[in-house]
């Protein structure tokens, strides 16, 4: 699911775009990262997670993310301004990839970090779907 998030504001001054936790986006926010620098042809992710819900939002630059449902259903998303946000939910294998040189790409969480809440093998991803 796409995000359109309102940004105010116009070319004489710039925008501003805000998000409330629970209010513009269907979770609490209780973590925020965010990748950059990222060096060409480089593909992250390759992973899906148990409860993890998040907001990936490329707030500069652009990069490609492939989400993979497990029942052969897959889409490709591009990121490309910073008041789209992509969804991901729970149970949903991602890959981020194509980013362009300036691209920050932010991560709205609704959980803290913990790894045992990663499924980080695509065999057991399929396993757990068809389950
Ligand atoms: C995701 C995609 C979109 C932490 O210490 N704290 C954190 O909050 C996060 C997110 C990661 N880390 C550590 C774990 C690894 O040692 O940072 C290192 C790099 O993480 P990872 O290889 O998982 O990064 P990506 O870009 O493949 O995946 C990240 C998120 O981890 C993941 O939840 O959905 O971005």
């Amino acid at each position: 699911m796409i995000i359109n998030f309102n940004s105010k504001g116009d070319n004489n001054r710039g925008f501003l775009t805000a998000i409330e936790s629970a209010k513009d986006l269907p979770f609490e926010i209780k973590r925020v990262y965010y990748i950059n620098k990222i060096p060409v042809g480089i593909r992250r992710g390759f992973h899906a997670h148990h409860q993890l819900v998040q907001c990936l939002i490329a707030i500069s630059g652009s990069c490609k993310i492939l989400m993979d449902y497990g029942n052969e259903d897959k889409q490709i998303f591009e990121l490309n301004a910073p008041f789209l946000g992509l969804i991901i939910n729970k149970m949903v294998w991602h890959e981020m990839y194509d980013f362009s040189d300036d691209c920050v790409l932010l991560a709205l969480a609704s959980d803290y970090y913990n790894e045992g809440d990663y499924i980080r093998s695509y065999d057991k991803f399929i396993e757990i779907v068809k389950k």
